[in-house]
């Protein structure tokens, strides 16, 4: 069953409704890249329906964090960064810096990526 928010951005993206650099689509998730990059590869990874984030998908019992982990993999190797390393994370909740309430996760590489994150 497909679930979406008319109200919900990334639910427009995955519908096509709002255009998207669109660089990995699967029947479940999509990837594109961040409008806004923190790095020179920064591409975000949603499922087509619509959780609010990370923590709720996963206590549905969706199964969408692996696919979401493992998507990001595979554009990270379309990207040539999966060798030198990547950040895959999950902004959840706005006091973690979470804007867009539909699961998303940030696929981030191309430069030395410090720790801990600001
Ligand atoms: O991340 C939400 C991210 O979504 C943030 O990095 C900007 C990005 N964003 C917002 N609007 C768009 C569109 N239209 N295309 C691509 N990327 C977008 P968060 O973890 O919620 O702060």
């Amino acid at each position: 069953m497909t679930t979406n928010d008319p109200d919900c951005l990334f639910c427009k993206i995955a519908a096509g409704e709002v255009p998207a650099d669109v660089v990995r689509r699967g029947d479940r998730v999509m990837a594109f890249r961040d409008i806004n990059p923190q790095a020179p590869t920064h591409v975000l990874l949603i499922p087509r329906d619509h959780h609010p984030d990370a923590a709720s998908a996963a206590r549905a019992g969706t199964g969408l964090l692996d696919e979401i982990a493992r998507e990001a993999h595979a554009v990270a190797e379309s990207e040539g960064i999966a060798d030198t390393g990547y950040r895959l994370v999950f902004n959840t909740g706005s006091g973690a810096g979470q804007t867009v309430f539909h699961l998303h996760g940030h696929l981030l590489g191309g430069r030395g990526l410090e720790w801990p994150p600001g």
